[in-house]
């Protein structure tokens, strides 16, 4: 969770409950008139005003019923004190009414009055805390240069002060620390502590805006200081509240929670209810990221801060309130609820764009928890769009601050910018990780897919498989006689012509027997075809017994048959003992009944005389072929070579 964006936010929040940065020691000045009574409460109620605001209202409406009994600048002074009163209730428009009617009674003065100053303080407080803030920076304008023209440096310094927040405010980091510093150079010339105590507490809050936390916990120090030496218990009381969102800051819990608790027994007897709001909402912040967390305790400092909440007008209280609550929700896995309360964040912030640099961030923080809320009810789509969205808001505003750059702010900008860029980093890898969730949701899907990709794969190299075996049956068939099972005429003339190269290469010795089965006509007719086919089957049997292991066998056509006989030179001989195999074969076993079977011969050779170089196979093949046929001539059953 983004404690640091959250932190940031809440310290703009609770500088905005700060109490007026003002001073009623001018008002109470020149009341020569009116009731005498109401200079002494003057005295009595600025004193409450520090500590106790219900007495001090009671005090002060006294003369409420008296008013027009008041001399003019008496009536001046009761509407300041009343502004002040109602700013620290929290409500700030009947503040801000009271102011303007002080403003309308001031027209009547007869010279400038710093009163004046301090009603446009007030009235600009309340617009700062309602929102308004270009009214609000108009009327410290104007209460500024009111404080100078009448050389008043504690109000001079006090309008810068008011400036220098508002400036913040704005992102205007570089003009709220000039004008911190002018009113805290004024400060240090002047014995107003409660003046030093609100200049350093203002420098501590520009300082923890800018990340320096050290520093702005140094400025806290100060105005802690400062402001209990002038007895202001308030305005203590909401340094220390920044003191807790400090350690909250640095990740301190512990001495944030002892912070609060502190805060929260000091507070009793005043029982302000903003004090107590921020108090309670930062202990219900601590529990829920110190090292044990406590959800559920964090849930219940929650629901007391919220009390206080109602009670007031500050427009950003309710942000703040919300966004606590999503987060305390999210920790109680309470996801549903934390979606309607970001819902309700989502609608006050669209009514407030465009949003300044400490609310983008609290924006994004939000949307950072939408999206873990979005991914723990499964819905991870959403989640990662969000998460995009995240992105290119931090991008934009890192982007944006490099343009605001200033030489002056320029060192703690950069530690900003350097963050900021981590964080982008960050969000870059929670995408991936995402991503990959995205991924595995889909996960059962695609072990489905690849099973079947595995298969179809299967299916191919199946087919593939068989493709190759008919291939090889067909290759096969090709090369072999179907019937005999030995070589077919196409492989007898390939591996004849191989090797008649290869005997004239090596100058060896090549013959050629062609075989034909005699009267095989009469075979098929007076046996049977099938006969006829074991018969041609039994011969190659046969035959092969007689071949040595470089000789070639094949069938040549219908019955005939050849064998190549390399560097052989009694082929005549094998030749005849084929012929008297066949003959002398009792054949008993191949057919029905007594019937004579012999071959005719025809023996071609390289070694012949006819032979030379330039003739090739056929050329071989064809002469015993010949003499073959001259066998035939001569009776059958013979050899001629
Ligand atoms: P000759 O003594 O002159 O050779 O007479 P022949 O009857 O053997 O004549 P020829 O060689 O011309 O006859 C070949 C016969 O072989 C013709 C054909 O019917 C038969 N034949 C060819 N192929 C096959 C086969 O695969 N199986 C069977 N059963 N007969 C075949
Ligand atoms: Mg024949
Ligand atoms: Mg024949």
């Amino acid at each position: 969770m983004n404690v640091k964006l959250l932190v940031n936010f809440l310290i703009i929040l609770v500088c905005l409950l700060l109490v007026p940065r003002m001073s009623l020691a001018a008002a109470i000045q020149n009341t020569t008139q009116g009731l005498a009574a109401f200079d002494n409460s003057a005295i009595k109620i600025e004193k409450l005003i520090d500590s106790n605001i219900p007495l001090a209202h009671a005090e002060l409406k006294n003369y409420g019923d008296r008013f027009d009994e008041l001399s003019l600048q008496q009536k001046i002074s009761y509407q300041c004190f009343l502004a002040e009163i109602y700013i620290l209730k929290g409500q700030f428009h009947l503040a801000k009414q009271i102011a303007t009617d002080g403003l309308t009674l001031t027209l009547k003065l007869s010279s400038p009055s710093l009163s004046i100053s301090e009603l446009l303080y007030s009235r600009g407080f309340s617009y700062e805390s309602i929102g308004e803030n270009e009214l609000a920076t108009a009327d410290y304008e104007n209460g500024l240069e009111l404080a100078k023209s009448l050389h008043d440096n504690v109000l001079t310094a006090q309008g810068l002060v008011n400036l220098g927040a508002i400036y913040y405010l704005t992102d205007r980091y570089k003009n709220s620390l000039t004008v911190l510093n002018d009113a805290y150079n004024i400060a240090k010339q002047t014995d107003d502590d409660e003046l030093k105590g609100s200049v350093n507490s203002e420098l501590g809050i520009l300082y923890a805006l800018l990340d320096r936390n050290e520093q702005a916990m140094v400025y806290y120090q100060q105005a802690y200081q400062h402001y209990k030496k002038a007895k202001k218990t308030i305005l203590s009381l909401n340094t220390l509240i920044n003191i807790g969102l400090n350690h909250l800051h640095e990740k301190k819990y512990e001495e944030a929670i002892v912070a609060y608790k502190n805060i929260i027994n000091e507070s009793d007897d005043v029982a302000l209810n903003q004090i107590l709001y921020s108090a309670y909402s930062g202990l219900s912040r601590a529990y829920l990221k110190k090292k044990d967390p406590n959800p559920e305790v964090s849930y219940q400092y929650l629901l007391l801060s919220k009390q206080y909440m109602a009670s007031s007008e500050k427009y950003d209280i309710e942000i703040q309130y919300y966004t606590d609550e999503a987060f305390v929700l999210f920790e109680l896995e309470r996801f549903n609820e934390v979606i309607n309360t970001i819902a309700t964040i989502e609608n006050i912030l669209a009514k407030q764009m465009p949003l300044s640099q400490v609310k983008m961030r609290n924006r994004i923080g939000v949307i950072n928890l939408k999206s873990k809320t979005y991914f723990e009810l499964g819905h991870y789509k959403k989640a990662y769009d969000l998460q995009e969205q995240r992105l290119q808001l931090t991008r934009e505003m890192s982007n944006k601050n490099q343009i605001k750059s200033i030489a002056e702010v320029r060192l703690a900008l950069e530690a900003k910018d350097a963050d900021l860029q981590k964080k982008v980093l960050d969000n870059e890898q929670i995408l991936q990780k995402l991503s990959l969730l995205e991924a595995e949701k889909d996960q059962k899907k695609q072990r489905l897919y690849l099973v079947f990709i595995a298969l179809v794969a299967l299916i191919f190299a199946w087919l593939l498989i068989r493709l190759i075996q008919g291939q090889h049956r067909f290759y096969k068939a090709s090369s072999l006689d179907m019937l005999t099972g030995i070589a077919n005429r196409r492989k007898l003339m390939k591996t004849g012509r191989k090797l008649l190269n290869k005997a004239k290469n090596k100058q060896l010795g090549f013959s050629v027997i062609m075989i034909d089965i005699d009267r095989f006509k009469e075979i098929n007719h007076q046996l049977g075809h099938s006969v006829g086919d074991n018969v041609l089957k039994k011969l190659v049997v046969l035959c092969e017994k007689y071949m040595n292991k470089n000789d070639f066998f094949g069938r040549f056509s219908d019955e005939e048959f050849i064998v190549f006989l390399p560097n052989t030179s009694n082929a005549n001989a094998i030749a005849e003992q084929l012929r008297n195999a066949i003959e002398n074969y009792s054949w008993e076993d191949t057919v029905t009944k007594p019937f004579g079977i012999t071959i005719s011969v025809g023996v071609a050779g390289s070694n012949d005389n006819v032979f030379n170089e330039q003739d090739n196979l056929m050329t071989l093949i064809n002469r015993a072929e010949n003499l073959l046929e001259q066998a035939k001539k001569l009776g059958r059953n013979r050899v001629c070579g």
